[in-house]
């Protein structure tokens, strides 16, 4: 047994990284970065990393520990792993399913209605006296009765299209193959899917096979009523395109969680007044992350003891 099997690595909080330390012998990093310079001994012994972050993990970082068992990621999403590399190395690959469904299904949610009912623009007036000066808000936009489409109805779309339908919405989605929802309706493409609708979330998985899924041609389609709700990897729609279309007016708005290059996001969304921007917290509530640590540290404990992983993804 090694005396300090477990590497905490990445920006874990008090509590979370407390909690891992508290269960087993641990060193910590910052990231994949910092890896290579720990001594030899340290890396000989870690036999388990418990990784928090978007930062690249890569097959190099892996091969600083020859004895490494196990990364297990903060976060559903597990796109930063290179999982190639990881199965090609023996390692095995953990992540945090369901715990976080419902906030970021939530969170959803929340986008939709502050970009449809302008409630950025609405606090900035009550809270600024701008409404003693110009009266009310121009009237924004109805969202409930409205149509949505949802792109990718795994865990996550799902939860947001059964919420979406308690708001009396037409329920259109576009999937790899036909679910079993009476009275949604499929669309094999997703450009298709946004002719069809006036709000449309994504809800995909990250990494290469999902690389700019929501093309130019799909966020033109959508058309001048058009909003874009995307709480899954700003890698999954072309960026550029989106923002074109957001200053064109070819689009009416975004409620947005996620970006390229987080946190460094492209300054042309801060000049938009049509969006509704958060920093990547769709899983951000005391309760969920508590959830996803706790899982997190399930896994890095049945490897350690040698049991069966919880959420094993390779
Ligand atoms: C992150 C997420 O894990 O679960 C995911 O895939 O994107 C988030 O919940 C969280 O921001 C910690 O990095």
């Amino acid at each position: 047994m090694s005396r300090t099997p477990l590497l905490i690595a990445g920006a874990f909080n008090a509590e979370e990284r407390a909690r891992l330390e508290a269960a087993h012998s641990s060193t910590y990093v910052a990231g994949p970065e910092e890896m290579g310079a720990l001594d030899d001994e340290t890396r000989a012994q870690v036999r388990a990393i418990a990784y928090k972050g978007h930062k690249a993990f890569g097959g190099d970082a892996m091969d600083h520990f020859p004895n490494l068992g196990v990364i297990a990621n903060f976060g559903v999403g597990y796109d930063a792993i290179d999982v190639s590399a990881a199965s090609a190395r023996g390692v095995k690959v953990t992540n945090t399913p369901d715990v976080l469904n419902d906030d970021v299904a939530d969170l959803a949610v929340a986008m939709l209605l502050a970009q449809s009912r302008n409630m950025i623009a609405g606090d900035a007036r009550a809270r600024t006296g701008l409404w003693a000066k110009e009266g009310e808000l121009p009237l924004n936009r109805k969202a409930s009765g409205s149509s949505v489409g949802i792109v990718g109805l795994g865990r996550i779309g799902r939860e947001i299209a059964d919420r979406l339908a308690a708001f009396k919405m037409d329920i259109h989605y576009h999937a790899r193959s036909e679910k079993e929802t009476p009275g949604w309706t499929f669309h094999a493409d997703v450009v298709s899917l946004a002719q069809a609708v006036d709000f449309m979330v994504i809800a995909l998985v990250g990494g290469p096979a999902t690389e700019n899924y929501v093309t130019r041609e799909a966020i033109e389609a959508l058309g001048p009523r058009g909003v874009i709700i995307n709480i899954s990897r700003g890698t999954t729609i072309d960026e550029g395109a989106m923002l074109d279309a957001l200053e064109n007016g070819t689009i009416a708005g975004a409620g947005l969680d996620v970006f390229l290059n987080e946190p460094n996001i492209d300054p042309r969304f801060a000049a938009l007044d049509n969006v509704v921007l958060q920093p990547h917290q769709g899983s951000g509530t005391v309760e969920t992350r508590r959830a996803m640590a706790m899982l997190q540290l399930d896994n890095v404990t049945a490897h350690l003891e040698g049991k069966d992983l919880v959420t094993p993804v390779n």
